[in-house]
């Protein structure tokens, strides 16, 4: 599906919020630094105040990780130690916006020897989600790539229409075009990219 460029898109019941892993060790000053992943914050502030004000479900997801993780490189893991349980690093960007009503999924990647990009595998977010009448997700944060791609992915298998925030998404581009080829192959499995602008008021 393809919006013409004047239609503007409507917040209906049945809409939630999803913000992925917007943590302090994926900010450009974090342990796993997403290029420009503070970028995010102000797009997601203007996203969580339109369902903020509609009343509308958001939830946040964080990545959750023990010290001696599996994806942690001196575990044999891609990636430097981030996002441990309780640290610093794994606290909200202190500039989200986040209303206290927030449903937060802390499950991600807890076990030492499992890591989960996506915001579905081993929580409990799809019973939540259906308990609530949601049909349609709209998911920003971090990381393009990753979290973002698979929690994707993973709602359309699960039945969600899903809206991607394009402005409210940065990837960390391991390999360059790594952020745009998950772009791009969420929208071919149904995802529909928006912009803020097209959010009606
Ligand atoms: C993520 C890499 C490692 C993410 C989490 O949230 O996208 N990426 N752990
Ligand atoms: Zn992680």
């Amino acid at each position: 599906m393809c919006l013409p460029g004047h239609q503007k898109l409507t917040l209906t019941q049945g809409d939630a919020l999803i913000v992925v892993d917007v943590q302090n060790d994926f900010l450009p000053s974090g342990s796993l630094a997403v290029p420009q992943g503070d970028e995010v914050v102000p797009a997601l502030n203007r996203y969580l105040t339109a369902f903020i004000r509609r009343g509308l479900p958001i939830i946040v997801t964080r990545d959750w990780h023990p010290p001696n993780h599996c994806s942690f490189q001196p575990y044999g893991g891609p990636w430097p130690p981030h996002c441990v349980a309780g640290s610093e690093g794994a606290a909200f960007a202190p500039a989200l916006e986040l209303p206290v009503s927030s449903i937060l999924i802390t499950l991600k990647g807890t076990q030492p020897e499992q890591d989960a990009y996506s915001a579905f595998d081993g929580t409990e977010l799809d019973a939540r989600l259906r308990a609530q009448g949601v049909g349609r997700l709209f998911v920003g944060g971090l990381a393009t790539d990753y979290c973002v791609l698979c929690t994707v992915k993973d709602g359309l298998k699960a039945g969600y229409a899903v809206v991607l925030l394009q402005d409210a998404i940065r990837a960390v581009n391991v390999r360059p075009g790594d952020g745009e080829r998950a772009e791009a192959e969420m929208i071919r499995q149904g995802a529909i990219p928006i912009r803020l602008e097209m959010l009606a008021a």
